[in-house]
């Protein structure tokens, strides 16, 4: 395992370099990649080696970061092979230097055509009715084309399911998502959409789009200029590390005063007071306190779901006090008077409510928008993620949020901002959605029978959707209607099989299920047909982060087999459909078909980001003056999007929107929206009445998603065979539970496994389960319930816990000791 090495050999100077983002988290910390033949080295003298670096003697403490999980060993399809170690990037703004537990080990993720990486999918693969079997491309194009025709001519596209990724980063990026997107929107035209981490075609953040701001609309620096952090359901340590680390945590600790007296000359400066919102004391309240010291954080241990109310009486508190800016409001914005009478909560209100007592409520405001010494305005930078996101009804908390944000001028100036900390990074370019708002609840229309196929892309909603439970039954039990008719053909040719298969989506209720990813995973178990990804490092891949920072991430190895990047699968699907079109003399659908004669990802590209007319693009009017070539020179910086000029050989990009106060509205203004505190939805509150336990979910530092690459290394595997599942001693005690006890959660929805990992910090009554695992899905005990919009409240559950038995082995290999650096 590469992990346990104690060697690693140094580039030499003539290693190839190219840049890398690091595809996992929303960050996108940039990297450098350096590969050379396997039969040499550098050496350890600075002229020796390319890092330029003198080993001989003692580096200074982190001179550079390097370990073992940075260097693996690749072989490329000519049979060469070749060294490969990613550093992190000193010279990136965003990680300085910085790696994190999952970035770091980047190189050891990348296919080798060992270990691991074996599991990676090679070619296309069919299952024969009880057994998988590799085929190539044109058969596994014809069968996916042959279907899709079928289903087309017959009954037209509503019945043409997708559940794609919609995001950059691995599994993403523009080029991709252009090419998925034309493929699913304009050529196949099917409303039946979901987004990989929802179950429909919306936004995480309708509400304050529909009030005129975009949720990315300020720079990492601006965490180091605030006077104030706020941070709302969002565990940033954990989730966002090194803009954590390398942002936020300097003005916590008071490192970068002098740079905030020269930024803002005049105003009173001190290190920032830091507030989080979150019903669990999270791993970053504690690093927090740790660094920054008690006095300077304020945890807001709200009840689940009451964030609405927090912000609501935060809202009615600074209006009271006349800490609000009336100017701006007056000139800016429009609707103030009608969202405070809808809003206002008192003091002692908010505090039952919410459960926090109307001193720290105080307090709060008192630190984010209170008017300073210096009689200047606090700049206060509000970010918020899944716990608000993924929240007790998404718009009402995000309206209430905006509104909060708007009465304090906390946007558009330095220092501010209201913006999501993020998940993946973005990458967004696709024609416009073609069913309206709200879109089609699919996996209640697959639950119920409808749909004929789904295509399954770079997503494993096995692992991540709601009621899962009861979606993983619906999808395999209409599969297997589908499974039992490959099953008993003989000798059938790739059309054979798409007539076997459309009848039997047909006229016998089955679903076709079709899945592109790198690996085969829980998903595939129910699929007919894989068709194998390549991700970032085996193709050119261009993504922005959550300062909208795009960066090109260039191809420097292999992938494995016939894997090809998403964009040129979605490209061949087409034209194999254009082809079949054609054939049959049918020129008006062959046209639409049309439009994807690309060979490289850089096609895709140039025909989707750089060509934004009439399509919802985050490269904005102004993405043509993006290429590939201009991006390469831009580096591991990149530009931060929109993209203002192209000058002196650089891009030249926008660090924070809404400076010139122009909203995203037609008049321009900002528009509070109503936003009264409305309790748990019934679906929800049924559950809390029922059962004992608040099921709190989400991420934990080491684990990646729903481990796509992290179960197959033993580093990790070994950490957390199973999900965890943080518990109160003490109600653990009541139930006889110790750590690594395996137990069973359960409610009306389902019941999902875990392995019991006490810990103090949380409350009684409240536990916490990791999120998206192959070994214990928490999602099974989610309810169907979502907002509006179709947004779910994936935060929002209880259930009962019994213990199911001890696991010796659990208790002998996996440590138990407490990930808090200290308690409350
Ligand atoms: N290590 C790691 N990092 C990741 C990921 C990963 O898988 N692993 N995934 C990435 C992705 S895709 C995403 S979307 C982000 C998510 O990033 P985050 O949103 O930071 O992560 P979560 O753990 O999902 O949830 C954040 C917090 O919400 C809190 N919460 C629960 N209910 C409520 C509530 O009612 N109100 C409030 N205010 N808070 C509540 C939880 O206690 C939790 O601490 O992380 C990204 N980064
Ligand atoms: N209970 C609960 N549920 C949640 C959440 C929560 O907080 N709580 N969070 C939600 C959120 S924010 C998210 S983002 C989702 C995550 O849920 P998913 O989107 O289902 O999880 P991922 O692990 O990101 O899925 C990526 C899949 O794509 C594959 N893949 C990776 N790179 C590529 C590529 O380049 N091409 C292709 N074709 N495949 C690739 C991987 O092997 C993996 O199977 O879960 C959501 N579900
Ligand atoms: S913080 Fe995010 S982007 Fe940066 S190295 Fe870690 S996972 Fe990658
Ligand atoms: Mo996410």
């Amino acid at each position: 395992m590469t992990q346990y090495r104690d060697r690693i050999p140094l580039p030499p100077p003539d290693a190839q370099r190219t840049n890398m983002t690091c595809h996992f988290c929303i960050v996108g910390c940039g990297y450098q990649v350096y590969k050379w033949p396997e039969n040499r080295e550098g050496g350890r003298a600075p002229d020796e080696n390319a890092l330029g670096l003198d080993f001989r003697k003692q580096l200074p403490a982190l001179g550079i970061i390097m370990t073992p999980p940075m260097h693996n060993v690749v072989t490329d399809r000519d049979g060469s092979r070749h060294h490969i170690m990613i550093l992190p990037d000193k010279e990136c703004v965003v990680n300085q230097g910085l790696s994190s537990t999952r970035g770091g080990q980047m190189a050891s993720v990348m296919f080798t055509g060992e270990g691991p990486s074996r599991q990676r999918l090679y070619y296309p693969m069919l299952f024969t009715g009880d057994d998988w079997v590799e085929t190539n491309w044109d058969q596994a194009l014809q069968v996916y084309a042959g279907v899709t025709k079928r289903i087309l001519d017959s009954g037209g596209p509503e019945q043409i399911a997708f559940d794609a990724f919609d995001h950059g980063g691995a599994g993403g990026g523009f080029e991709n998502t252009w090419g998925s997107g034309k493929l699913m929107f304009s050529a196949i035209q099917t409303p039946l959409v979901r987004i990989h981490n929802r179950p429909a075609y919306n936004s995480e953040c309708h509400a304050t789009r529909d009030m005129g701001i975009g949720e990315l609309n300020n720079s990492y620096e601006d965490s180091e200029l605030a006077d104030t952090l706020f941070y709302i359901g969002a565990n940033g340590y954990e989730t966002q590390t090194n803009y954590f680390l390398a942002h936020a945590l300097p003005n916590m600790t008071g490192k970068n005063l002098d740079k905030k007296k020269q930024w803002f000359p005049g105003e009173s400066v001190a290190p920032a007071k830091v507030i989080f919102v979150d019903p669990r004391r999270s791993l970053t309240i504690s690093v927090a306190e740790h660094l920054a010291g008690k006095d300077n954080v304020l945890h807001l241990a709200i009840a689940p779901g009451t964030d609405t109310a927090l912000f609501n009486g935060l809202m009615t508190y600074v209006v009271d006090q006349d800490w609000h800016h009336e100017r701006f409001i007056r000139d800016h914005t429009s609707g103030f008077e009608e969202a405070l009478t809808a809003n206002r909560m008192s003091l002692a209100d908010c505090s039952r409510i919410t459960g926090v007592p109307e001193a720290d409520i105080v307090k709060a405001a008192e630190w984010a928008y209170k008017p300073k010494a210096s009689r200047h305005y606090p700049r206060t930078m509000h970010g918020y993620e899944k716990g608000i996101i993924w929240g007790n009804d998404n718009y009402r908390i995000q309206s209430a949020l905006v509104d909060l944000v708007l009465t304090t001028e906390n946007v558009g100036r330095r220092g501010t901002g209201v913006v999501r900390m993020g998940g993946h990074q973005e990458g967004y370019a696709r024609p416009p959605y073609p069913g309206g708002r709200p879109a089609r609840y699919v996996d209640q229309e697959i639950i119920e029978g409808r749909g004929k196929m789904l295509t399954v892309w770079a997503t494993n909603p096995f692992q991540s959707t709601l009621n899962a439970e009861q979606f993983r039954e619906a999808v395999y039990r209409r599969s297997a209607i589908v499974r039992d008719v490959i099953g008993k053909a003989r000798g059938a040719s790739a059309t054979d099989l798409a007539d076997l298969i459309f009848d039997a989506v047909e006229n016998r209720g089955g679903l076709f299920v079709v899945n592109i990813d790198l690996y085969r995973t829980k998903l595939s178990d129910a699929a007919h047909l894989l068709l194998p990804a390549t991700h970032p490092g085996e193709m050119n891949l261009t993504a922005m982060n959550g300062e909208r920072r795009m960066r090109l991430s260039e191809r420097f190895m292999d992938p494995p087999g016939e894997a090809k990047p998403d964009c040129l699968i979605a490209a061949e699907i087409a034209n194999t459909l254009k082809a079949l079109y054609e054939h049959q003399g049918n020129t008006e659908m062959a046209a639409r078909f049309a439009g994807f004669d690309w060979t490289t990802e850089e096609d895709a590209f140039n025909d989707g980001f750089r060509k934004p007319e009439g399509i919802d693009s985050q490269g904005g009017p102004t993405g043509d003056l993006a290429t590939y070539d201009r991006l390469r020179v831009m580096g591991t910086n990149g530009v931060q999007l929109p993209i203002k000029a192209f000058k002196d050989g650089k891009l030249v990009g926008t660090e924070m929107l809404y400076t010139d106060y122009r909203f995203d509205t037609k008049d321009g203004r900002a528009h509070f929206q109503p936003a009264p505190w409305n309790g748990l939805p019934g679906t929800v509150e049924t559950q809390r009445k029922k059962h004992r336990f608040w099921v709190n979910n989400g991420r934990t530092n080491h684990i990646w998603q729903t481990a796509y690459h992290d179960r197959h290394l033993p580093f990790r595997r070994e950490r957390f065979p199973m999900s965890p599942l943080e518990m109160n001693p003490d109600d653990a005690k009541s139930l006889g539970i110790v750590s690594g006890d395996i137990v069973e959660l359960h409610n009306d929805y389902g019941s999902a496994f875990a392995m019991a990992y006490l810990e103090p910090d949380i409350a009684p009554g409240q536990s916490f389960m990791m999120f998206g695992y192959d070994n214990g899905v928490v999602g099974d005990v989610v309810t169907d319930w979502t907002d509006r919009n179709l947004v779910p409240y994936y935060k929002g559950t209880w259930a009962d816990i019994r213990k199911v038995g001890t696991m010796k082995d659990y208790k002998r290999t996996v440590s138990f000791k407490r990930r808090r650096f200290l308690s409350a």
